[in-house]
Protein backbone atom coordinates (compact mmCIF):
# COMPACT_ATOMS: atom_id res chain seq x y z
CA UNK A 1 0.00 0.00 0.00
CA UNK A 2 1.50 3.38 -0.99
CA UNK A 3 1.96 6.30 1.60
CA UNK A 4 -0.67 8.42 0.11
CA UNK A 5 1.16 11.56 0.82
CA UNK A 6 -1.27 14.70 0.05
CA UNK A 7 0.72 17.49 1.22
CA UNK A 8 4.14 18.56 2.54
CA UNK A 9 4.72 21.80 4.45
CA UNK A 10 7.88 23.49 4.37
CA UNK A 11 8.47 25.58 7.86
CA UNK A 12 11.22 28.31 8.41
CA UNK A 13 12.27 28.75 11.64
CA UNK A 14 14.37 31.47 13.74
CA UNK A 15 15.38 30.25 17.03
CA UNK A 16 18.01 31.59 19.67
CA UNK A 17 20.85 28.85 21.27
CA UNK A 18 20.35 29.95 24.58
CA UNK A 19 24.16 30.05 24.95
CA UNK A 20 26.34 31.00 21.68
CA UNK A 21 28.20 27.91 19.92
CA UNK A 22 31.49 28.38 19.68
CA UNK A 23 33.49 25.96 17.45
CA UNK A 24 37.36 26.39 15.23
CA UNK A 25 34.70 26.99 12.42
CA UNK A 26 32.61 29.47 13.77
CA UNK A 27 30.33 30.51 15.86
CA UNK A 28 26.40 29.35 15.88
CA UNK A 29 23.91 31.28 18.02
CA UNK A 30 20.56 32.17 16.10
CA UNK A 31 18.98 29.13 14.31
CA UNK A 32 17.76 29.66 10.75
CA UNK A 33 16.28 26.08 9.47
CA UNK A 34 13.51 24.19 7.84
CA UNK A 35 11.08 21.79 9.58
CA UNK A 36 9.27 19.70 6.45
CA UNK A 37 5.88 18.36 7.40
CA UNK A 38 4.53 15.21 5.45
CA UNK A 39 0.79 15.00 5.85
CA UNK A 40 -1.36 11.90 4.18
CA UNK A 41 -4.45 11.38 3.08
CA UNK A 42 -5.79 10.10 6.86
CA UNK A 43 -4.39 13.51 8.19
CA UNK A 44 -0.73 11.76 9.45
CA UNK A 45 1.77 14.39 10.21
CA UNK A 46 5.48 13.04 9.65
CA UNK A 47 7.87 15.84 10.91
CA UNK A 48 11.92 16.08 9.65
CA UNK A 49 14.32 18.86 10.28
CA UNK A 50 17.04 20.49 7.92
CA UNK A 51 20.23 21.17 9.78
CA UNK A 52 22.66 22.86 7.47
CA UNK A 53 23.60 26.93 8.66
CA UNK A 54 23.57 29.88 7.12
CA UNK A 55 27.26 29.55 6.28
CA UNK A 56 28.98 26.77 4.53
CA UNK A 57 31.43 26.12 7.48
CA UNK A 58 30.63 22.69 8.46
CA UNK A 59 30.20 21.46 5.54
CA UNK A 60 28.99 22.48 1.44
CA UNK A 61 24.86 23.45 2.58
CA UNK A 62 23.42 26.32 3.65
CA UNK A 63 19.61 26.99 4.42
CA UNK A 64 19.34 28.88 1.22
CA UNK A 65 20.48 26.06 -0.49
CA UNK A 66 18.34 23.46 1.65
CA UNK A 67 15.80 25.96 0.08
CA UNK A 68 16.62 25.42 -3.42
CA UNK A 69 16.68 21.97 -3.63
CA UNK A 70 13.83 21.18 -1.24
CA UNK A 71 11.52 23.22 -3.19
CA UNK A 72 12.81 22.87 -6.99
CA UNK A 73 14.06 19.33 -6.68
CA UNK A 74 13.24 17.19 -4.43
CA UNK A 75 9.91 18.26 -3.54
CA UNK A 76 8.87 17.74 -6.87
CA UNK A 77 10.05 14.25 -7.05
CA UNK A 78 7.59 13.14 -3.68
CA UNK A 79 4.69 15.31 -5.70
CA UNK A 80 4.71 12.69 -8.34
CA UNK A 81 6.24 9.63 -6.79
CA UNK A 82 4.33 6.63 -5.65
CA UNK A 83 6.25 5.29 -2.47
CA UNK A 84 5.14 2.26 -0.67
CA UNK A 85 8.46 2.88 2.05
CA UNK A 86 10.41 5.12 3.26
CA UNK A 87 13.44 3.27 2.25
CA UNK A 88 12.79 3.64 -1.48
CA UNK A 89 13.35 7.19 -1.01
CA UNK A 90 17.22 7.33 -1.26
CA UNK A 91 16.90 6.00 -4.17
CA UNK A 92 14.49 8.31 -5.86
CA UNK A 93 16.68 10.92 -4.78
CA UNK A 94 19.45 9.32 -6.22
CA UNK A 95 19.56 11.63 -9.60
CA UNK A 96 19.78 14.71 -7.39
CA UNK A 97 23.68 14.54 -6.03
CA UNK A 98 25.06 15.50 -2.47
CA UNK A 99 22.76 17.90 -0.96
CA UNK A 100 22.03 15.03 1.71
CA UNK A 101 20.59 17.74 4.28
CA UNK A 102 17.92 19.07 2.64
CA UNK A 103 17.65 14.91 1.41
CA UNK A 104 17.28 13.61 5.34
CA UNK A 105 14.87 16.44 5.94
CA UNK A 106 12.23 15.40 3.61
CA UNK A 107 13.42 11.50 3.74
CA UNK A 108 13.13 11.55 7.76
CA UNK A 109 9.90 12.87 7.84
CA UNK A 110 8.93 10.03 5.31
CA UNK A 111 9.75 7.97 7.89
CA UNK A 112 7.77 9.33 10.87
CA UNK A 113 4.52 9.53 8.76
CA UNK A 114 5.29 5.69 8.12
CA UNK A 115 5.88 4.46 11.54
CA UNK A 116 2.69 6.64 12.54
CA UNK A 117 1.03 5.19 9.69
CA UNK A 118 2.31 1.65 10.52
CA UNK A 119 1.30 2.88 14.62
CA UNK A 120 4.53 2.15 15.68
CA UNK A 121 7.27 3.97 17.49
CA UNK A 122 10.31 4.93 14.70
CA UNK A 123 13.05 3.63 17.00
CA UNK A 124 11.13 -0.16 16.77
CA UNK A 125 10.78 0.05 13.32
CA UNK A 126 13.95 0.98 12.64
CA UNK A 127 14.94 -2.21 14.65
CA UNK A 128 16.07 -0.06 18.01
CA UNK A 129 15.80 -2.89 20.96
CA UNK A 130 16.37 -0.65 23.58
CA UNK A 131 13.92 2.14 25.17
CA UNK A 132 16.42 3.88 26.77
CA UNK A 133 19.89 5.57 25.80
CA UNK A 134 22.88 6.72 27.39
CA UNK A 135 23.69 10.21 26.43
CA UNK A 136 26.85 12.89 26.44
CA UNK A 137 26.61 16.49 25.56
CA UNK A 138 29.41 18.47 23.17
CA UNK A 139 30.09 22.32 24.74
CA UNK A 140 31.47 24.91 22.18
CA UNK A 141 34.16 26.91 23.30
CA UNK A 142 34.55 29.08 26.17
CA UNK A 143 35.99 33.14 26.22
CA UNK A 144 36.66 32.41 30.17
CA UNK A 145 38.43 28.95 30.55
CA UNK A 146 36.65 28.80 34.03
CA UNK A 147 33.20 28.79 32.61
CA UNK A 148 34.25 25.61 31.02
CA UNK A 149 35.36 24.33 33.64
CA UNK A 150 32.08 25.30 35.29
CA UNK A 151 30.04 23.56 32.79
CA UNK A 152 31.72 20.47 32.75
CA UNK A 153 31.45 20.08 36.53
CA UNK A 154 27.84 21.00 35.73
CA UNK A 155 27.19 18.30 33.33
CA UNK A 156 29.47 15.93 34.32
CA UNK A 157 27.24 16.24 37.85
CA UNK A 158 24.18 16.04 35.86
CA UNK A 159 24.87 12.74 34.84
CA UNK A 160 25.82 13.08 31.38
CA UNK A 161 28.24 10.08 30.39
CA UNK A 162 31.13 11.86 28.83
CA UNK A 163 31.81 15.56 27.65
CA UNK A 164 33.16 16.45 24.71
CA UNK A 165 35.59 19.92 23.88
CA UNK A 166 36.35 21.48 20.61
CA UNK A 167 39.93 22.44 20.29
CA UNK A 168 42.03 23.91 17.74
CA UNK A 169 45.48 25.11 17.14
CA UNK A 170 46.61 26.98 20.09
CA UNK A 171 43.61 25.55 21.85
CA UNK A 172 44.58 22.48 23.06
CA UNK A 173 47.24 20.63 25.04
CA UNK A 174 47.46 23.43 27.50
CA UNK A 175 43.40 23.28 28.00
CA UNK A 176 42.99 19.38 28.16
CA UNK A 177 46.09 19.89 30.81
CA UNK A 178 43.93 22.34 32.80
CA UNK A 179 41.09 19.97 32.33
CA UNK A 180 42.79 16.54 33.15
CA UNK A 181 44.06 18.09 36.55
CA UNK A 182 40.17 18.88 37.26
CA UNK A 183 38.98 15.86 36.03
CA UNK A 184 41.25 13.12 36.05
CA UNK A 185 38.60 10.24 34.98
CA UNK A 186 36.04 11.55 33.27
CA UNK A 187 35.30 10.08 29.79
CA UNK A 188 36.10 12.58 26.96
CA UNK A 189 36.02 13.15 23.50
CA UNK A 190 37.85 16.34 21.62
CA UNK A 191 36.27 17.77 18.08
CA UNK A 192 38.33 19.99 15.85
CA UNK A 193 35.96 20.06 13.26
CA UNK A 194 38.62 20.08 10.62
CA UNK A 195 40.75 22.76 11.83
CA UNK A 196 44.23 20.54 11.70
CA UNK A 197 46.96 19.90 9.16
CA UNK A 198 49.36 17.04 9.44
CA UNK A 199 52.04 19.35 9.87
CA UNK A 200 50.65 19.71 13.23
CA UNK A 201 51.47 15.83 13.57
CA UNK A 202 53.63 16.49 16.51
CA UNK A 203 51.35 18.36 18.66
CA UNK A 204 48.77 15.88 17.88
CA UNK A 205 50.69 13.79 19.17
CA UNK A 206 51.03 15.10 22.77
CA UNK A 207 47.00 14.59 23.41
CA UNK A 208 48.25 11.04 23.33
CA UNK A 209 49.34 11.63 27.38
CA UNK A 210 45.27 12.54 28.20
CA UNK A 211 43.65 9.37 26.97
CA UNK A 212 40.77 10.57 25.18
CA UNK A 213 38.18 8.19 24.56
CA UNK A 214 39.11 9.75 20.21
CA UNK A 215 39.66 12.73 18.57
CA UNK A 216 36.85 13.75 16.14
CA UNK A 217 37.90 15.20 12.98
CA UNK A 218 41.61 16.81 12.87
CA UNK A 219 41.95 17.02 9.34
CA UNK A 220 39.97 18.49 6.58
CA UNK A 221 37.02 16.96 5.38
CA UNK A 222 38.87 15.51 2.31
CA UNK A 223 41.89 14.55 3.91
CA UNK A 224 41.50 10.56 4.14
CA UNK A 225 45.03 9.46 3.27
CA UNK A 226 46.23 12.54 5.65
CA UNK A 227 44.14 10.66 8.34
CA UNK A 228 45.11 7.65 7.74
CA UNK A 229 49.16 8.27 8.51
CA UNK A 230 47.62 10.40 11.56
CA UNK A 231 46.09 7.38 12.77
CA UNK A 232 49.29 5.60 12.41
CA UNK A 233 50.72 7.79 14.37
CA UNK A 234 48.89 8.31 17.11
CA UNK A 235 47.30 5.83 20.11
CA UNK A 236 44.17 7.79 20.37
CA UNK A 237 41.15 6.51 17.98
CA UNK A 238 40.50 8.96 15.69
CA UNK A 239 36.88 9.37 14.46
CA UNK A 240 35.65 10.99 11.39
CA UNK A 241 32.23 13.08 11.00
CA UNK A 242 32.71 16.03 8.59
CA UNK A 243 34.74 13.25 5.90
CA UNK A 244 31.10 10.62 5.81
CA UNK A 245 28.73 11.06 3.44
CA UNK A 246 27.72 7.80 2.93
CA UNK A 247 28.60 4.20 3.59
CA UNK A 248 31.04 4.01 0.29
CA UNK A 249 33.07 6.93 2.63
CA UNK A 250 33.26 5.03 5.56
CA UNK A 251 34.54 1.80 3.50
CA UNK A 252 36.95 4.40 1.76
CA UNK A 253 38.05 5.37 5.25
CA UNK A 254 38.44 2.01 6.41
CA UNK A 255 40.15 0.30 3.90
CA UNK A 256 43.08 3.37 4.14
CA UNK A 257 42.67 2.96 7.95
CA UNK A 258 41.36 6.78 8.32
CA UNK A 259 40.15 5.93 11.99
CA UNK A 260 38.76 3.60 14.15
CA UNK A 261 34.98 5.05 15.16
CA UNK A 262 32.68 6.83 13.42
CA UNK A 263 30.24 9.54 14.04
CA UNK A 264 26.82 9.20 12.27
CA UNK A 265 24.75 11.83 11.82
CA UNK A 266 21.40 10.68 9.80
CA UNK A 267 21.38 14.43 8.31
CA UNK A 268 24.97 14.18 6.84
CA UNK A 269 24.51 11.51 4.96
CA UNK A 270 21.61 11.81 3.47
CA UNK A 271 18.68 10.79 5.94
CA UNK A 272 17.76 7.54 8.19
CA UNK A 273 17.92 4.81 5.28
CA UNK A 274 21.72 5.60 4.68
CA UNK A 275 22.27 5.88 8.72
CA UNK A 276 21.11 2.53 9.11
CA UNK A 277 23.34 1.23 5.95
CA UNK A 278 26.57 2.52 8.05
CA UNK A 279 25.35 1.55 11.15
CA UNK A 280 24.91 -2.41 9.83
CA UNK A 281 28.07 -2.14 8.24
CA UNK A 282 30.17 -0.65 10.84
CA UNK A 283 28.52 -3.55 12.93
CA UNK A 284 29.47 -5.93 10.76
CA UNK A 285 33.05 -4.89 11.05
CA UNK A 286 33.67 -4.08 14.54
CA UNK A 287 33.31 -0.20 14.17
CA UNK A 288 31.95 1.51 16.64
CA UNK A 289 29.39 4.35 16.22
CA UNK A 290 27.74 7.36 17.66
CA UNK A 291 24.95 9.48 16.89
CA UNK A 292 26.23 13.63 16.35
CA UNK A 293 24.40 15.98 16.44
CA UNK A 294 23.53 19.28 15.12
CA UNK A 295 22.79 21.60 17.60
CA UNK A 296 18.76 20.36 16.57
CA UNK A 297 15.37 21.33 17.67
CA UNK A 298 13.32 18.79 19.18
CA UNK A 299 12.53 17.21 15.80
CA UNK A 300 15.44 16.40 14.52
CA UNK A 301 16.58 15.26 17.53
CA UNK A 302 14.14 12.98 18.06
CA UNK A 303 15.16 11.49 15.02
CA UNK A 304 18.36 11.62 16.41
CA UNK A 305 17.26 9.43 19.70
CA UNK A 306 15.31 6.77 17.93
CA UNK A 307 18.21 6.07 15.66
CA UNK A 308 20.29 5.61 18.75
CA UNK A 309 18.40 2.73 20.06
CA UNK A 310 20.06 0.86 17.55
CA UNK A 311 22.53 -1.76 19.07
CA UNK A 312 25.67 -0.62 17.72
CA UNK A 313 25.48 3.04 19.08
CA UNK A 314 27.69 1.88 21.66
CA UNK A 315 29.19 5.31 22.83
CA UNK A 316 27.06 7.68 24.12
CA UNK A 317 25.78 10.51 21.39
CA UNK A 318 25.73 14.35 21.45
CA UNK A 319 22.53 14.41 22.22
CA UNK A 320 21.82 16.89 25.30
CA UNK A 321 18.33 17.58 26.59
CA UNK A 322 16.46 20.38 24.90
CA UNK A 323 16.97 22.65 27.74
CA UNK A 324 20.57 22.57 26.98
CA UNK A 325 19.68 24.71 23.50
CA UNK A 326 16.81 26.21 23.86
CA UNK A 327 14.44 28.51 26.21
CA UNK A 328 11.38 26.72 25.13
CA UNK A 329 11.42 23.55 22.00
CA UNK A 330 8.69 22.78 19.09
CA UNK A 331 7.95 19.16 20.85
CA UNK A 332 6.51 17.84 23.54
CA UNK A 333 7.73 16.88 26.21
CA UNK A 334 10.49 18.25 25.52
CA UNK A 335 13.50 16.03 25.97
CA UNK A 336 14.76 15.16 28.78
CA UNK A 337 18.10 13.53 30.23
CA UNK A 338 17.88 11.98 33.30
CA UNK A 339 21.40 10.66 34.92
CA UNK A 340 22.57 10.93 31.28
CA UNK A 341 19.79 8.61 30.17
CA UNK A 342 16.96 9.44 27.49
CA UNK A 343 14.18 7.45 27.67
CA UNK A 344 12.12 6.53 24.54
CA UNK A 345 8.79 7.80 24.47
CA UNK A 346 6.51 4.76 23.08
CA UNK A 347 4.27 6.83 20.71
CA UNK A 348 3.94 6.09 17.18
CA UNK A 349 6.83 7.80 15.22
CA UNK A 350 9.06 9.84 16.51
CA UNK A 351 7.17 9.63 19.92
CA UNK A 352 6.82 13.64 20.63
CA UNK A 353 4.17 15.68 20.05
CA UNK A 354 4.76 19.66 18.37
CA UNK A 355 4.35 22.38 20.32
CA UNK A 356 2.11 24.14 17.48
CA UNK A 357 2.40 27.13 19.51
CA UNK A 358 5.95 27.43 19.73
CA UNK A 359 6.00 25.73 16.04
CA UNK A 360 4.28 28.98 15.24
CA UNK A 361 5.76 31.17 17.05
CA UNK A 362 9.05 30.28 15.89
CA UNK A 363 8.20 30.54 11.97
CA UNK A 364 9.10 33.16 9.68
CA UNK A 365 7.67 31.70 6.56
CA UNK A 366 5.48 28.70 4.86
CA UNK A 367 5.05 27.04 2.19
CA UNK A 368 2.76 24.34 1.13
CA UNK A 369 3.16 22.18 -1.52
CA UNK A 370 0.50 19.16 -3.11
CA UNK A 371 0.58 16.16 -4.58
O1 LIG B 1 31.12 18.85 14.87
O2 LIG B 1 29.78 17.64 15.95
C1 LIG B 1 30.05 18.72 15.45
C2 LIG B 1 27.39 21.31 16.30
C3 LIG B 1 27.25 21.92 15.08
C4 LIG B 1 28.01 21.51 14.02
C5 LIG B 1 28.94 20.49 14.17
C6 LIG B 1 29.09 19.86 15.41
C7 LIG B 1 28.32 20.30 16.49
C8 LIG B 1 28.44 19.77 17.84
C9 LIG B 1 27.25 19.90 18.78
O3 LIG B 1 29.47 19.31 18.28
C10 LIG B 1 26.34 18.72 18.76
C11 LIG B 1 25.03 18.97 19.44
O4 LIG B 1 24.98 19.16 20.65
O5 LIG B 1 23.99 18.98 18.74
MG1 LIG C 1 32.09 16.99 14.94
Amino acid sequence: MSLNIKTINLYRLNMNLRNPFVTSFGTVQAKDFFIVEVIDAADNRGYGESVAFNTPWYTAETVETTKHVLRDFLIPIIQTATINHPSEVTDLFATIKQHHMAKAALESAIWDVYAKQSKLPLYQLLGGKRSKIDVGVSLGMEENFADLLDKIEQYNTQGYKRIKLKIMPGHDVEILQQVRNKFPKIDIIVDANGSYKLSDLETLKQLDQFELMMIEQPLAEDALLDHATLQKALQTPICLDESIHSLADVQIAMHLGSCRIINIKQARVGGITEAIKIHDYCLEHDIPVWCGGMLESGIGRAHNIALSTLSNFTIPGDIAGSSHYFTEDIITPEVVVEDGVITLPDAPGIGYEINQAALDKYTVEKETFHT
